[in-house]
């Protein structure tokens, strides 16, 4: 079976761990070799520049200084993670990538999508997602399921509208791209999430 790369995106509190668990149960089943990762991270060093990036610091953190750290973690996760495990025939789950950034970064924090699609260019080459499941859902909703766990992080602190516009560059993005991205409604019960999920990831079955 050839080695599909698939994300999966949305914003804060959507249920992305949740139903990655469900989705990597079914591989399991399916006796599916795959790695299961996630964005930023991934790396032990990755892991570190995931720290520097959710954790408040005395100094603001700009934007392109954002913007260039999730990049060299992403460069780190490729050449430890990613692209091994595609190139050695595995499946590769990730939590978050690069459509995160182009709604973090470009919609949230309004960076030019351009120097955006230049780095993505640069740090990847060819490689895109070969599927993602987007998990859509109003951010005030999100923003409770999520507030309910541990302490808030960097981007947890933001507004209710840089949510509204994380939200709405991911589904811009979406429709862009809609034989890649797969948009699952959120709000449902995560029942019915999960059985829209399936009713998809059979066809790669
Ligand atoms: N970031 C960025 O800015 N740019 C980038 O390029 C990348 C990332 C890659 C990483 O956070 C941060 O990095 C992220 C963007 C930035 N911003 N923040 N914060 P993350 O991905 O690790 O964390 P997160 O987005 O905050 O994810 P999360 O809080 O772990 O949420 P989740 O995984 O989507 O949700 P969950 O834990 O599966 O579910 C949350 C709760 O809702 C839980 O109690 C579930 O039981 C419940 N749940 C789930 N589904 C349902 C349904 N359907 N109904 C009811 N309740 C549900």
């Amino acid at each position: 079976m050839t080695a599909r790369f698939i994300t999966i995106e949305g914003g804060e509190g959507v249920g992305k761990s949740t139903n990655i668990q469900f989705i990597t149960a079914r591989l399991n089943k399916a006796g599916i070799d795959y790695v299961l990762t996630r964005e930023p991270g991934g790396t032990p060093l990755a892991e570190k520049v995931r720290d520097l990036l959710l954790n408040e610091h005395e100094e603001a953190v700009a934007e392109m200084t954002e913007l260039l750290l999730i990049f060299a973690a992403r460069a780190q996760h490729l050449k430890q993670v990613i692209e091994p495990a595609l190139k050695a025939g595995k499946w590769v789950i990730c939590d978050r990538f690069t459509d995160a950034t182009y709604a973090y970064q470009g919609g949230g924090r309004g960076l030019s999508k351009s120097a955006i699609a230049e780095l993505e260019t640069l740090v990847q080459g060819s490689l895109r997602p070969d599927l993602t499941y987007l998990l859509d859902l109003a951010p005030d909703i999100g923003l409770a399921r999520a507030s309910k766990r541990a302490a808030l992080d960097r981007f947890e602190l933001e507004k209710i509208e840089f949510f509204e516009r994380v939200r709405a560059s991911y589904l811009e993005r979406a429709a862009q791209e809609p034989e890649r991205c797969v948009v699952i409604d959120a709000a449902a019960e995560l029942t019915q999430v999960q059985a829209a999920i399936l009713a998809h990831l059979e066809t790669l079955l």
